[in-house]
């Protein structure tokens, strides 16, 4: 049913991509009346602070905020073009219905209506969970919430789930299992102080540029870098030290390291004995894992992996780091927590200039995975399966416990649920996951299944191109609320801007829809800020306690830091979130005195056992292949994508591999190749560098199309987190025939059209200033 109703041309023509340059009339013209308002870069989980420039109602440039403590002004090159953004072409103005040739203008009401009568209609056929929800965080804490409590109380649905769960869960599970509560244990502050930095499977120079700056202050101070990645990355460059691992083998390098640091006593005895528990089993688990023996497994010398852990053994502080790399595989869990064994083993955490943190990826990351958009989720990080969390929420939200659904399916398996004919209906906000989910040809068979989609999003993203209604949601700099950026540290976003045309706020439509399913009595917010004092309470009590957080707090401390419990002078807490302003200060850093969050307040040690990847190389597909980013796109690229001086910095993805590779298959730099795997093929031009290992590929994955990365990795989940294994599959590269090669050119002209070969009054652009007429 929800197949795309126009062909790839047509859909470019119509929807864009289209690359945007330069605000309406020109950058120069706005800048003297233009209003300066302060907020947040709408990309990354740094969440810099941004000062926007506003005129008639559109966002037309930037200046640096200085104030903002975390980077002080700097920006990486997706926040100096955001604001390209505002005002783009290819903006969706009105409510849309698919029509057997393409998509035809409809009011509000008709699309509402029809989104709301097919919810009801198939839930009455296949019964409620056959309905489900998918989200986001780029959304703020604010529509995080919202959404939780919609797809629940609204849709009466359990499966829910959001594309965290292809980012942050790998890391949320470890760090819940290790420390008993989930965020980056400590403010950034305290990488400057640290003697030692490891940072392993993380690109910290291309996604987390304003970090870079962090960790050249700790350098300053006379810190050593370590550095363990398949690829030298810029930053692994610079390394006092770099560990080329192959990738999947992290845990035999970490298990390789704690064995040399309690071999050579480099343990801390002390803080083990009074702020742990389980270390004899893990100490058992290592006792075999010699540097020799991970040195086979990772392809890293020995004496190389003797070498970084006596450093960070012995450095009086350190910080590990670490990303999606070590976290998207089916053992991410698993290398989380034997980071964590480090951290413990060595005592560096808790105390000035230590700390183990994984680096949020999305804007959002952080707060979204608090407050209840997960599949097994409710709103203070509290379990949907636990009774009494269950309870808790009920009696905030006014609703029959048995009518709270139960634990729903997670991302990958909701669309393994809908190939499968289980699932009928969904409605998605803010997740382009024909582009981001693993298996694209197996994920589109899947939407083409839908008997009904409805998707809330303001440009029309390959996903969207499979609705049946296209709602026009809201940009970032268009509603206001708050964030939690990757430090753990809740900031405001506001909105200068009203959304253009007839699009509306995300959480409007949310609650319109709520109110047409007859459930409007459980969705009365006036404004954003009703729902976070409603968020306040319901955090309550749970590790991720927001309720001494108020908006004013947050504006005057330039953010505060959860968990920030709502305590009076006195020190009791108050029963009604309003009634007083908590004196609690937040909490920068994370497990001060070795006070860690579970009951006993010990931390956990967990044992790992070395184990292969879901897929490993064999002779059908001899080389590894592994997946990631490049600074100037984003994530599915679905924003990006639109924003023409990013595009000219990176406009296609290219093959990485290394010239002793290329020479064995006779490629060159720009030469076409032809990569292969068990799922999908794509035809792409070669890279040839010598910053790759040379048994391993690699390939960003922004692009959608025939263009997709995600056309050959596979759906293998972490049995624990459910995180799909972006990091780790194999393929076969040989060099493109003819064909193939006609198809790659095709694939690229299809994939943005420039703004300035469009006719004059073309397509949406008519349409727009029609709109603002
Ligand atoms: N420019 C840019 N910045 C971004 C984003 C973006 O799309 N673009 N996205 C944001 C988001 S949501 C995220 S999640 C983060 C991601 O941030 P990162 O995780 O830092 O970025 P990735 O490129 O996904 O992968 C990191 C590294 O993992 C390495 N790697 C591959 N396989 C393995 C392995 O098996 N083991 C190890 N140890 N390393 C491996 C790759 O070589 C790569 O350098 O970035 C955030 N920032
Ligand atoms: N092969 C491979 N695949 C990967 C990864 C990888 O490293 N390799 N990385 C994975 C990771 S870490 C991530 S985070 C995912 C990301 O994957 P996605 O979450 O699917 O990527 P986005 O581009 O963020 O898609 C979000 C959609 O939401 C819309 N949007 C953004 N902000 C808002 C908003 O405020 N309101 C509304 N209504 N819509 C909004 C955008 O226009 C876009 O269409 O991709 C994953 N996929
Ligand atoms: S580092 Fe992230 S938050 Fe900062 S400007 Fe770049 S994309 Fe935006
Ligand atoms: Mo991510």
């Amino acid at each position: 049913m929800a197949r795309p109703p126009l062909s790839r041309e047509e859909f470019l023509q119509e929807f864009g991509p289209t690359l945007h340059y330069a605000p309406p009339g020109g950058f120069r013209t706005v800048d003297d009346d233009a209003a300066l308002v302060d907020t947040h870069c709408c990309f990354c989980g740094q969440q810099c602070g941004i000062r926007l420039k506003v005129k008639d109602n559109a966002v037309v440039g930037f200046e640096p905020r200085y104030e903002f403590p975390f980077n002080k002004g700097k920006l990486c090159p997706k926040g100096i073009k955001r604001y390209l953004q505002g005002s783009h072409p290819d903006r969706l103005l009105h409510p849309m219905r698919r029509t057997p040739d393409g998509y035809e203008r409809v009011t509000w009401d008709e699309a509402l209506s029809e989104t709301v009568s097919k919810i009801r209609e198939i839930q009455a056929k296949y019964g409620k969970d056959s309905f489900a929800m998918l989200s986001g965080v780029s959304l703020t804490n604010e529509k995080s919430y919202l959404v939780g409590k919609f797809a629940r109380v609204a849709l009466q649905t359990a499966n829910l789930d959001y594309n965290g769960r292809l980012c942050m869960v790998s890391a949320g599970a470890g760090n819940k299992k290790a420390y008993g509560i989930d965020r980056a244990s400590n403010a950034w502050d305290d990488i400057p102080r640290a003697k030692v930095i490891f940072a392993i499977g993380t690109n910290i120079a291309e996604c987390f540029p304003i970090t870079t700056d962090y960790i050249w202050r700790a350098r300053d101070a006379g810190a050593r870098l370590i550095y363990a990645d398949p690829r030298m990355v810029p930053m692994a460059r610079t390394a006092d030290l770099f560990l080329p691992l192959r990738i999947g083998s992290d845990s035999a390098l970490l298990m390789g390291m704690l064995h040399v640091i309690i071999r050579d006593g480099l343990t801390d005895e002390a803080f083990i004995q009074a702020h742990t528990v389980g270390f004899d089993d893990v100490r058992a688990a290592v006792s075999h894992a010699t540097p020799e023996w991970a040195a086979e497994i990772t392809g890293v010398p020995a004496e190389k992996i003797e070498l970084a852990a006596r450093w960070y053994g012995e450095a009086e502080t350190g910080f590990i780091l670490h990303a999606r790399g070590l976290e998207h595989q089916t053992k991410g869990v698993e290398n989380v927590m034997s980071c964590a064994n480090l951290a413990l083993a060595t005592g560096k955490i808790g105390r000035e200039g230590c700390g183990h943190s994984t680096i949020t990826g999305q804007g959002n990351g952080q707060g979204g995975r608090e407050h209840g958009h997960k599949c097994d989720q409710l709103p203070g990080n509290r379990d949907i399966t636990n009774p009494e969390h269950r309870r808790y929420i009920c009696d905030v939200w006014g609703l029959p416990e048995e009518e709270l659904p139960g634990k729903g399916l997670t991302a990958q398996e909701i669309l393994n649920a809908i190939h499968a004919g289980e699932i009928k209906g969904l409605l998605s906000i803010c997740f382009n996951p024909l582009v981001s989910l693993p298996d694209a040809n197996f994920n589109r068979e899947a939407l083409n299944k839908l008997e009904h989609y409805s998707v809330i999003d303001f440009f029309l993203s390959e996903t969207a191109e499979h609705a049946d209604i296209v709602l026009p949601g809201s940009l970032h700099e268009e509603d206001e609320g708050t964030s939690t950026s990757g430090e753990g540290r809740v900031i405001k976003i506001n909105a200068p801007v009203t959304p253009p045309g007839e699009a509306r706020r995300d959480w409007e439509i949310l609650l319109d829809i709520a109110q047409r399913l007859g459930r409007g009595r459980y969705f009365q917010y006036g404004s954003t800020q009703e729902i976070f004092n409603e968020l306040r309470l319901a955090s309550r009590g749970g590790t991720a306690d927001y309720s001494g957080i108020t908006w004013e707090k947050v504006v005057n401390n330039q953010g505060v830091f959860w968990p920030c419990p709502q305590v009076t002078e006195r020190g009791n807490t108050t029963m009604h979130i309003e009634e007083l302003d908590s004196v609690h200060p937040g909490t920068p850093r994370l497990f001060e005195g070795g006070q860690f969050y579970f009951p006993d307040g010990r931390a956990r040690f967990n044992v790992v056992k070395w184990r292969e990847s879901a897929e490993v190389v064999d002779d059908e597909y001899p080389v590894w292949f592994t997946t990631g980013r490049v600074v100037s796109q984003y994530l599915s690229g679905t924003q990006t994508r639109r924003i023409g001086p990013l595009v000219d910095q990176f406009p296609h993805p290219k093959l990485e591999l290394h010239p002793r590779l290329a020479r064995q298959l006779g490629i060159q730099t720009d030469d076409w190749v032809t990569v292969t795997s068990r799922r999908g093929q794509v035809t792409i031009q070669a890279n040839v560098v010598n910053t790759i290992r040379p048994d391993t590929v690699f390939m960003a994955y922004h692009w959608g199309g025939r263009q997709s990365a995600n056309l050959l990795t596979q759906r293998a989940l972490d049995p624990i987190s459910k995180i799909p294994e972006f990091k780790v599959s194999t393929c076969q590269v040989r060099l493109a025939t003819p064909e193939e090669i006609v198809e790659g050119e095709n694939a690229r002209r299809l994939s943005a059209v420039t703004e300035k070969n469009l006719p004059a009054g073309y397509g949406l652009n008519a349409r727009r200033q029609e709109l603002r007429r």
